[in-house]
């Protein structure tokens, strides 16, 4: 391939070439859907954007099991358990291929963990938010899966191809996590009052958060532009929302169910449902770790490592051993 020839010549031929030469052929490649591969030429505003995207993705990944995990305890049958179990199991996985994704991109894992227990990194804004009953985790599994689903198929024809290969898998889990947590909500919502007011508050306070997943709104999104220029990113911000309104707000009215918001109405002429003012102050506020759970969610993160600690040594202690038989 043309930049991988560049990097067999090494760095110095890489130089004698202008960087608008390198850009411009980098720029062409992408325009004609190459997938560019970890060894490649790449502008380094590229890699850190795709270090800064795939580890904030890897971190949202992991922390999001903790919500979730919250339930499992408590889940009300064994086999309620043991799906929630597997659920909680894939978003480990998920972070786990994210993780090493990025660090195809030259970032480390250690680096990675070490930017998200210090604040330094972000993870999504949703898993800021807690789960206070059973109908919180049909909502998770129908609303923040649903708009993961919106979001990440597009991430399949991401034009770096471990990310894209990556999200293959993780987009055929997120359908059942998706399908598992409607059946949820279809449950309560055909169930006792009791059942179908605990779906109607699970709504209440779900509805709103997933539609801050997909980010600021594309007049604040900072990253959007250049990120859909080099096909990271194939849709803005508000477009993936206003597929996903338009999606799930069906959905709800099958549940029986209402979404809060009194300005959404259906348009006839567009064929898109309007929908009212996101509160920005809200999700900015949760960004900034102020929002209901972000203290607890990286204590929690801490502890988890600490505790993991003689995990790491032990498997380092292995890979030494393993490598010094092997040079002997
Ligand atoms: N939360 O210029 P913008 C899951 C930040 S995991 C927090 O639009 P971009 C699941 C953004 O990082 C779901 N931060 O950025 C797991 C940037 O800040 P910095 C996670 C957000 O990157 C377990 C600034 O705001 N999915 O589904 O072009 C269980 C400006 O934004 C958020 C992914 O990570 C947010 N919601 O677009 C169940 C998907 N939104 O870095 C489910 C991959 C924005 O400059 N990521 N920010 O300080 C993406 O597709 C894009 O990164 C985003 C944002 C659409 C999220």
């Amino acid at each position: 391939m043309y930049t991988q020839g560049l990097d067999q010549k090494g760095e110095n031929a890489g130089r004698r070439l202008d960087d608008a030469g390198l850009l411009a052929a980098f720029q062409a490649r992408i325009d004609a859907e190459e997938k560019i591969e970890a060894k490649d030429w790449m502008p380094d505003a590229y890699r850190r954007t795709l270090i800064r995207q795939i580890s904030q993705h890897a971190h949202s990944e992991i922390i999001g099991m903790q919500p979730e995990g919250n339930w499992l305890t408590r889940a009300p049958s064994l086999r309620r358990k043991a799906i929630l179990l597997a659920k909680v199991q894939d978003e480990a996985g998920h972070g786990l291929y994210l993780y090493s994704a990025a660090e195809t991109l030259g970032t480390s894992r250690g680096q990675m963990v070490a930017d998200l227990l210090s604040g330094k990194a972000k993870y999504s804004s949703i898993f800021n938010y807690p789960t206070l009953t059973w109908a919180d985790i049909g909502a998770i599994g129908w609303l923040v899966d649903g708009a993961a689903i919106m979001n990440q198929i597009p991430l399949c024809r991401c034009s770096y191809g471990p990310y894209a290969r990556a999200m293959v898998r993780i987009c055929k889990e997120e359908s059942f996590h998706q399908r598992q947590g409607f059946e949820i909500m279809l449950m309560l919502s055909r169930g006792s009052a009791e059942q179908k007011a605990m779906a109607q508050d699970a709504l209440n306070r779900w509805w709103w958060p997933s539609l801050m997943m997909f980010g600021p709104g594309d007049a604040d999104s900072k990253h959007s532009a250049q990120s859909m220029a080099w096909k990271i990113k194939r849709f803005s911000n508000d477009e993936l929302r206003q597929k996903f309104v338009d999606v799930t707000v069906p959905q709800a009215e099958f549940l029986g169910i209402r979404v809060p918001d009194d300005d959404l109405k259906f348009n006839a002429q567009t064929g898109h449902y309007e929908f009212g003012e996101i509160d920005w102050q809200e999700f900015f506020d949760v960004l900034a770790g102020n929002g209901p759970c972000n203290r607890q969610r990286l204590e929690k993160r801490q502890r988890a490592h600490d505790d993991g600690a003689w995990v790491r040594e032990a498997a380092h202690a292995y890979a030494e051993k393993h490598g010094q038989r092997a040079a002997a």
